[in-house]
């Protein structure tokens, strides 16, 4: 007789291969559109895959334009969004093309193509856009999945703390299909009250609903104050994951690499902090960083298209830094060290 232990030892070798084959989701990158945002609290942030960055309705004063002599003096946050908007852009869309269908960065076409883009999603979703600081609600998020899904439900995560805009009352719409651009909403396929108990929330159909846009509505906040935020929401489809596309901002090829907690009390790793979430932030935006590349960086500083994170163009940085510093294979890690400080 075989033995029952084999048999049972080769069904756990090969479970992990039904396992991960199950466990198979497409990655699907998606179109929002919100009421209103603030800087660095842009509406793709409400479906970008990290609880800890959220839309936000503007707050504070509208984003300017930075012109800085190099990104790493930008920080990592919104500026770097807009910095070097003069840089001269490759006629060829850089070394990963973009494939068919696929907006270029929204950049990239500033100013000539926003407004009409605003407009059009305005009307697609219904959603009047609101200019200026803390404008009042009911405030409202659009997804357009760019083609029609088998929805079974929807994912709420408010902000941490469930603080300023974390939705109270909602509605929730879904449409498959547009006259004359504008989605055909009819009546809320959801609505409700969020408790302000739960860290996440499942909205259940009840049924599959096919759908390509859908219309996220914060009837009143859970504070009663005037904002809006979601820290991360997604359409529920079995095989399917949706991230947000940043208003075009994110690229084929773009890796989501995760970003360092801040250490306020350490200045010091504070700074090496910053500098890998700056290049966690390059990593979504390839064709950005290919544009102004020979402006300010070393070829040390580079993203690589093999590179896998930010610690493949940081060790390459301290190679080229070392053989500069003349360095070789027999020197320790702590001469090294002592010489780097003595370079401060
Ligand atoms: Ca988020």
């Amino acid at each position: 007789m075989f033995p029952r232990f084999l048999i049972a030892v080769l069904c756990l070798a090969l479970l992990p291969l039904f396992t991960s084959k199950a466990a198979e989701v497409t990655t699907v990158p998606v179109q929002l559109f919100a009421s209103s945002e603030n800087a660095g609290y842009e509406v793709y942030r409400a479906m970008d895959g990290n609880a800890d960055t959220m839309w936000h309705t503007q707050f504070s004063a509208a984003p300017q334009v930075h012109l800085c002599p190099h990104p790493i003096a930008c920080g990592y946050h919104y500026a770097c969004g807009y910095d070097h908007p003069g840089a001269t852009v490759p006629t060829a869309p850089g070394f990963m093309s973009l494939t068919d269908g696929v907006k270029r960065l929204s950049w990239l076409d500033v100013p000539n193509d926003s407004k009409a883009t605003n407009t059009a999603q305005s009307r697609l979703f219904g959603i009047a856009r609101q200019n200026g600081n803390n404008p009042r609600g009911p405030h409202a998020l659009g997804i357009d999945l760019g083609n029609v899904y088998p929805l079974t439900g929807f994912s709420y995560t408010p902000r941490r703390e469930q603080g300023n805009g974390s939705f109270g009352k909602y509605e929730l719409y879904a449409a498959k299909e547009t006259q004359n651009g504008i989605a055909v909403f009819g009546e809320p396929i959801a609505k409700g009250e969020f408790s302000g108990q739960e860290n996440s929330y499942i909205i259940d159909f009840g049924k599959t609903v096919e759908a390509r846009y859908l219309k996220f509505v914060a009837i009143s906040s859970l504070n009663g104050d005037a904002f809006g935020s979601i820290a991360e929401c997604q359409p529920i489809s079995a095989g399917y994951r949706f991230v947000a596309s940043g208003s075009g901002q994110l690229q084929p090829g773009a890796r989501f690499v995760a970003r360092i907690p801040d250490t306020p009390n350490d200045p010091a790793l504070q700074e090496r902090i910053d500098e890998w979430n700056l290049l966690a932030e390059r990593f979504k935006t390839p064709l950005y960083w290919d544009a102004i590349k020979d402006e300010v960086a070393s070829p040390a500083s580079l993203i690589l298209p093999e590179d896998r994170d930010p610690l493949d163009v940081l060790v390459r940085r301290v190679l080229a830094m070392a053989k500069d510093m003349g360095f070789t294979n027999s020197h320790t890690i702590k001469e090294f060290a002592d010489r780097s400080r003595a370079f401060k």
